[in-house]
């Protein structure tokens, strides 16, 4: 199949590698304007890609979309015009709330959304490294969606497991509460997610779970608080040693997707007239740093 990674960042980059290896013709959209980019996985030998040729980008049987959130919006509309109307549209990124946008740009193509917890690393522009095998969660957001359930094989080929969501609303949600958790805080106080499993932070972590529970339970998913926040515990424990994206982004002064994770929490959480200061508080904090750049 062909295929267009819009966004090569780490996960990006890791897909455009196993793909590229299973067989099918792999190119890139990138912010980065070089007709080709150069991405060594791991210990495998370097691959060149074609890079921001429209041409290449109309013939994608699938665009897979690993920008972040706040980007693609902005990004899709710019590459609107050389899409395949039948092409299958992936989006794949921490947070929700871009698939309306997307909808409304793409009325015709199939919309797919996903979640994933594979762990990519990207120690150089050229580099990319797989720090951890996860799982990739995929399901369909219209009609047309739900006819490409075929793609589960195609993407497991390349890069297991990848597994079908009939309700991928609800894959999503429990990704942003553990998102709406553990991202904050650490970028609040720079540190790695590890250091959340302090006594310190108990309190804090129990409310934010409790809240975001609340509005799951609203929209109708599947959500138990304790659970949540049971499964936080398990994600601050296995990522341990790891810096959260929030918290890279606060301290690389980039813009961070608290719009797409909290952000998303208050503004589902308004809809249903639930209360949740918590998570209030920790999205103006952020935004506050956001903004005093
Ligand atoms: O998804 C993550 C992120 O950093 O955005 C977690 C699960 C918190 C791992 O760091």
């Amino acid at each position: 199949m062909n295929f267009a990674i819009v966004g090569p960042g780490a996960i990006g980059s890791l897909w455009a590698s196993y793909l590229i290896q299973a067989g099918h013709h792999v190119c890139l959209w990138s912010r980065n304007s070089s007709p080709h980019i150069s991405i060594q996985r791991d210990e495998c030998p370097a691959i060149q890609f074609h890079n921001g040729h429209t041409e290449q980008l109309a013939q994608a049987d699938v665009v897979l979309v690993t920008l972040k959130a706040p980007q693609v919006q902005h990004v899709l509309e710019s590459i609107a015009p050389h899409i395949d109307k039948d092409a299958i549209l992936l989006l794949m990124h921490n947070g929700m709330g871009t698939a309306k946008a997307t909808q409304t740009l793409f009325p015709n193509n199939p919309l797919l959304l996903a979640t994933t917890t594979h762990g990519a690393y990207r120690p150089s522009s050229t580099q990319v490294l797989h720090t951890g095998q996860g799982q990739t969660l995929i399901g369909a957001v219209n009609q047309k969606g739900t006819q490409c359930e075929f793609l589960v094989e195609v993407l497991n080929h390349a890069l297991p497991q990848v597994h079908w969501q009939h309700q991928i609303n609800q894959a999503l949600w429990n990704k942003v509460a553990i998102n709406c958790a553990i991202n904050p805080l650490t970028a609040l106080h720079q540190i790695r997610n590890g250091e959340l499993a302090a006594v310190h932070y108990r309190s804090q972590l129990d409310s934010i779970t409790t809240e975001v529970a609340l509005v799951m339970q609203a929209e109708g998913i599947d959500a138990d608080a304790q659970h949540l926040r049971k499964t936080v515990n398990d994600v601050i424990e296995a990522t341990a040693n790891n810096y959260s994206s929030m918290e890279q982004d606060i301290a690389h002064q980039r813009p961070s997707e608290i719009d797409f994770i909290t952000g998303h929490l208050i503004k589902t959480a308004r809809t249903h007239g639930i209360d949740v200061p918590v998570n209030e508080q920790l999205y103006h904090a952020i935004k506050q740093i956001e903004q005093s750049w």
